[in-house]
């Protein structure tokens, strides 16, 4: 029996969610603790100052892989990964991709997208190059049939919802193209199967939930 770990971080955050999902789909016990960025860092939680970070009887974990990866190792009874070494690889490799190539470059937009910081066309337009980019390297490998590496759901789909939902909003916050859609041509009918999940439909909920209690305190 697993002692509740504290899951430290918002609904706001994408690699959050991510851990949350496998959290939620490993069957373990566990707390969240709303930490927002700019509040002063645990000394202990996380070196590099960034959410999420979980506590555990082991200690603080930081940097949404390595929680990921700890809670396989510590979850003998579930996973949520294939048996098999290379289709494991293959869903580490679709994380990775979408993490480096998609995500990391998207990222330079949310400050104007839902943070209120003002909007850079040219940024934007260098972002959503890197972006289509990592999109045609996804491509090579991704399936969405229905989930991302085939027929069952894996931790790889846990970080494509929650990156692409992200990204997404933010390309349609700034109204800028698609994108995504056009790289990924079944992705709406992917992002709206993984709603299907209940580990996703209740990080969804829980997101939607946050930013409307956030959108009301700026507005009040
Ligand atoms: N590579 C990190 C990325 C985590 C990350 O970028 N978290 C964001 C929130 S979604 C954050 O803490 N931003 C605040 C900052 O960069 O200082 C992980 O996988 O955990």
């Amino acid at each position: 029996m697993h002692e509740p770990a504290r899951l430290f971080g918002t609904p706001l955050s994408n690699y959050y969610n991510k851990v949350k999902i496998a959290l939620i789909e490993l069957e373990r016990p566990f707390t969240e603790v709303l930490h927002l960025p700019g509040e002063q860092w645990p000394d202990k939680g996380s070196p590099s100052g960034k959410i999420p970070f979980l506590e555990t009887a082991d200690g603080f974990i930081y940097e949404s892989q390595a929680i990921v990866e700890y809670l396989e190792d510590t979850t003998p009874d579930h996973s949520c990964y294939p048996s098999s070494a290379t289709e494991k690889a293959r869903c580490r490799e679709l994380t990775q991709t979408i993490e480096l190539y998609i995500e990391l470059p998207a990222r330079r937009l949310y400050p104007a997208a839902f943070w209120g910081r003002p909007f850079q066309q040219n940024l934007a337009d260098e972002v959503l190059q890197e972006v289509s980019h990592g999109l045609r390297i996804l491509g090579r490998r991704a399936l969405f049939s229905p989930w991302i590496g085939g027929n069952n759901f894996t931790h790889a789909d846990a970080a494509s919802w929650t990156h692409l939902t992200t990204v997404s909003n933010a390309l349609r916050a700034l109204k800028q193209p698609d994108v995504l859609s056009e790289g990924i041509p079944n992705l709406r009918d992917y992002l709206k199967h993984a709603l299907t999940r209940p580990s996703i439909e209740r990080a969804d909920n829980d997101l939607r939930q946050a930013w409307h209690n956030r959108n009301q305190k700026t507005t009040s």
